[in-house]
């Protein structure tokens, strides 16, 4: 297995989240990646490969040019990190106000901008298309890892760390050779990929995760989220309750697994979080890091090309001993 890495995304630090008028110390650190990285060249002793540069176009395929635009500019602007402070009501005015439109483009106070913010995006970006590319290429898997993480990144909105959708736009990349299914196993609904491919029947989507009911993202992940048109039947939630641990995830992941099986994929895409650990500090579900063998192997029974993009994992004490045991079951 390839793993793609950048050390660009060491300068991308936001310092904190707002969570409730407050200032959190910010999850989303890059110790989480420099972990996973140490973890499997020593550990596994898996070479290492630099991702190439994909033009800008990759990007405009499945995200708005006025918000990558926007990202861009306000890259442009300052060292110290920009958020939110005014959201769009209904019936809204097209804006030319900055700070209007960094509530326009973001749909929580957890992902701020600041001038390494567009460059390390982008290069999140070139990671999981490096990814794709390798496995178009012929080797059957490949592991990106991306930071910032991008499920939650939708065709104009930044939200829940992600700026633009790594695993969205590697899809999208693969989808030109054959349909492709995305299995989003971190914690949280990949509400950003399901409405980028929600009216398309060519890419396959389904998530596990913590019932929104309870958790981040909130405003989508249930059940009855099936997609539209032609996408109708091609978008499947599995809300979970909380502290759903590892035999009672089994099922709904071997569920997920046949109906990958009868969607017939040419590319399997996996975004993978390791935010469903029972140590994660924002998680919610309760699995063991031994589990995450069980589940790549349960997923390499599929036997199909598959390409692993980094989402979320907050406790950078585990992540690495995660992601060992995760990558194990595929060399
Ligand atoms: C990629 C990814 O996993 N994004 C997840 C973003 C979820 N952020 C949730 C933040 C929770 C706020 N912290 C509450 C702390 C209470 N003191
Ligand atoms: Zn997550």
């Amino acid at each position: 297995m390839k793993i793609i890495y950048s050390q660009k995304h060491l300068l991308h630090t936001p310092p904190a989240e707002i969570f409730n008028g407050n200032m959190d110390p910010h999850a989303e650190v890059p110790d989480r990646i420099e972990n996973i990285r140490k973890a499997l060249t020593k550990e596994l002793h898996l070479d290492i490969l630099a991702p190439n540069k994909f033009s800008i176009s990759w990007i405009k395929k499945l995200h708005d040019d006025k918000y990558i635009k926007f990202l861009e500019k306000t890259s442009k602007l300052t060292e110290e990190y920009l958020y939110p402070s005014v959201f769009p009501y209904d019936n809204y005015l097209q804006i030319d106000n900055d700070l209007a439109k960094r509530g326009l483009y973001a749909f929580d106070m957890y992902t701020p901008i600041n001038c390494q913010t567009f460059k390390t995006a982008c290069e999140s970006v070139n990671i999981a298309l490096t990814a794709a590319t390798v496995v178009a290429e012929g080797e059957k898997s490949s592991y990106a890892l991306c930071r910032p993480p991008g499920h939650h990144a939708e065709k104009a909105k930044m939200g829940g760390y992600c700026y633009f959708n790594n695993a969205a736009i590697a899809a999208e990349y693969l989808s030109k050779h054959g349909k492709v299914a995305i299995l989003d196993v971190d914690v949280h609904h990949g509400n950003g990929t399901q409405s980028l491919f929600y009216d398309r029947s060519d890419v396959l989507f389904i998530s596990i995760h913590a019932d929104p009911k309870y958790k981040f993202p909130y405003f989508s992940g249930t059940a009855k989220e099936k997609g539209v048109g032609r996408g109708l039947g091609f978008n499947i939630n599995y809300p979970l309750k909380l502290k759903t641990g590892d035999l009672a995830y089994h099922q709904v992941l071997l569920k997920s697994i046949d109906q990958i099986k009868i969607f017939q994929p040419k590319y399997l895409i996996i975004s993978l979080g390791y935010d469903t650990h029972k140590d994660d500090p924002i998680g919610g579900l309760s699995l063991t890091t031994s589990y995450y063998f069980q589940m790549a192997k349960a997923i390499r029974l599929l036997n199909l090309s598959t390409v692993f993009i980094q989402e979320g994992g907050y406790n950078t004490k585990i992540l690495g001993y995660a992601a060992v045991s995760f990558v194990s079951a595929f060399i």
